[in-house]
């Protein structure tokens, strides 16, 4: 039996908890308290309301829903109590028909859970897309969540509740957020490129990596942009306005991944705008301004430790002078690209005309837990932050393990260790500041041997750049320090220095009212977070649009999650921008 929202906007209280039965396991009251707040504008309005009721509640309450759910594949199912949404949900990921041995691990997991946090394990196990996870995975995320503290795994459980609400919801009224699922299975099908036998590693133009934009162009084609990989790689769609003299609105973000990333970091920025000009061209729709979306080719630096190559391309400030750089195979940038068989003299002609630029628009996927804090599909971008990168070789000199007296060392690593405790000291005294070391190595080392050599990175970013600079000051006299006193050699080498950027007023203006219409109640958030819109933001106006990520927030890691429907509500404000943005 499917509803729709004037039915449930024009019912009583009792038949909107009535018609509302199921959708949260055996709790009526969420509804009932919901029900005030009608009329809902929309099905995302209606999610909303009864999350936030969720939200509202005592934390009694909170674990009196967690406690209304049944277990996995525990007593009531096992005895054919379950509801039947339960029934269906469980059956079709195949947890009432386990083996014995499955079946004793499960309640194994099941009894250690409860005993921990009081509470039954919760997980949505329709999955990202609603067609279901896999048996192991549920599995694993039970065991992975199992780690948790017990406040994180509430607020898990809650949100796990009220993606299985949101989901029964959707079959209610016979909803399915086609665009957002199709952005899932698209970055699915590009995960199966790597450079990396094992997780997802795309660094630029690898086999891997142009495997990826070959696929990127042929969906960007089918969805009826015009396209081209340019000579840095980048993959640009163009989806014409009727208007050949208008100007240029861009969007995009990278399809390069760190080692071992995520599925949609950077990717949903691409795949997302696909599915928007295929929903525009199959209705012949056309824009005020030309639509460009871009696949930059490299934005994380993994290959040749330079970051957003692609989208320097864009706006005209590539580097040639990279061109020398090597990999770790002693490939250099320039020859990369011409192995990927483009030009480099080709490069100068990627630069836009500013003046043919409307502005940038910028979706990915928030890489933080604050919009699953907060309960939002998304969240609108204030700022992003400034980042510093770079590379410290620290010299001491080798000696043996056993006869080398302590007091007469010069030893690189443990001299990098208090480097490494210093900038988490450091970085530790400001809100928005953060400092990372996320390489560090012992090159050639020995058990045996006092290291003579250590090289680690340095990565410190903050909201503001003066916070930053101090910070990158104070971390480099104190490797100064440390070096002098302990006779240690050591270089530093700049990577990277970006400023922070600040998201153009105009834009946001334009993407609140958007999510207001979607009924999403709009929140601004930072970026901790880079992207090629600080980039892009050298050449024109620019906004960002964050999706929420499950598993806590997760990112940069093969947990990397988000919804179906998260990623349909950032393509309806997306497309609602657009309509409504001035050419
Ligand atoms: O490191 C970053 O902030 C981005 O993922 N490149
Ligand atoms: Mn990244
Ligand atoms: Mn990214």
């Amino acid at each position: 039996m499917t509803i729709t929202l004037q039915q449930l906007n024009a019912s009583s209280d009792a038949d909107f908890v009535h018609l509302l039965e199921g959708v949260y396991e055996n709790s009526p009251w969420i509804a009932h308290r919901a029900a005030t707040r009608r009329p809902f504008a929309s099905v995302t309005a209606l999610k909303m309301a009864l999350q936030n009721v969720v939200l509202e509640a005592s934390p009694a309450e909170q674990v009196g829903l967690l406690c209304a759910h049944p277990e996995l594949a525990g007593k009531a199912a096992q005895s054919g109590m379950l509801t039947k949404a339960s029934t269906g949900e469980q059956t079709q990921v195949g947890l009432l028909n386990c083996s014995a041995e499955m079946l004793d691990m499960i309640r194994q997991l099941n009894v250690s859970y409860r005993e921990k946090f009081g509470f039954p394990f919760i997980i949505a196990v329709r999955g990202p897309d609603g067609n279901g996870m896999y048996r192991d995975s549920i599995i694993r995320a039970f065991q992975r969540r199992l780690k948790n503290q017990r406040d994180e795994e509430l607020g898990e459980c809650l949100y796990q509740v009220s993606r299985i609400a949101e989901l029964r919801l959707n079959n209610l009224f016979d909803i399915s957020p086609d665009m957002g699922n199709a952005v899932l299975a698209h970055a699915l099908a590009l995960a199966a490129w790597s450079d990396s036998p094992t997780g997802l590693t795309c660094a630029y133009l690898t086999e891997a990596h142009q495997q990826t934009a070959r696929q990127l162009a042929a969906w960007m084609g089918e969805a009826g942009m015009q396209v081209t990989i340019d000579a840095v790689g980048n993959v640009v769609g163009r989806y014409l306005s009727d208007r050949p003299e208008a100007k240029t609105f861009i969007t995009g973000s990278h399809y390069d991944t760190v080692c071992n990333g995520g599925k949609y970091d950077g990717r949903v920025g691409i795949l997302l705008p696909i599915a928007l000009v295929r929903y525009l061209n199959e209705r012949q729709e056309k824009l005020p301004f030309h639509l460009e979306v871009i696949g930059f080719s490299e934005e994380e630096g993994v290959r040749f430790k330079s970051t957003f190559l692609g989208s320097s391309a864009v706006i005209g400030q590539f580097d040639s002078n990279l061109l020398d750089k090597t990999d770790a195979d002693g490939i250099s940038l320039g020859t990369a690209i011409k192995q990927a068989g483009h030009d480099v003299d080709a490069i100068g002609a990627i630069a836009r005309d500013p003046d043919k630029i409307r502005g940038y628009l910028e979706v990915h996927i928030e890489q933080g837990p604050v919009l699953l804090k907060h309960n939002l599909p998304v969240g609108i971008v204030t700022s992003i932050a400034g980042s510093s990168r770079y590379i410290v070789e620290l010299t001491g000199v080798a000696s043996h393990a056993g006869t080398t007296p302590m007091t007469m060392r010069k030893d690189a690593a443990v001299a990098a260790a208090q480097i490494v405790l210093y900038v988490e000291q450091r970085c530790s005294q400001f809100p928005a500041l953060v400092g990372t070391v996320g390489q560090l190595l012992v090159p050639d080392g020995s058990v045996n041997v006092i290291p003579d050599r250590c090289r680690f990175s340095l990565d410190i970013r903050a909201e503001q750049d003066a916070v930053r600079q101090k910070a990158v000051d104070d971390i480099l006299e104190k490797i100064a320090e440390v070096c002098n006193r302990r006779s240690i050699e050591y270089t530093v080498t700049e990577l990277m220095s970006t400023p922070a950027t600040d998201c153009a007023a105009e834009l946001m203006a334009q993407l609140i009212r958007s999510t207001e219409r979607a009924g999403i109640t709009p929140f601004t958030l930072p970026s901790g977070a880079g992207h090629d819109a600080m980039v892009m933001a050298r050449m024109t106006d620019v906004a960002m649009l964050f999706i929420r990520c499950g598993n806590g927030g997760i990112s940069h890691n093969p947990l990397e999650t988000m919804t179906g429907d998260d990623a349909e509500v950032a393509a309806q404000i997306m497309l609602d921008f657009l309509r409504n943005l001035s050419p």
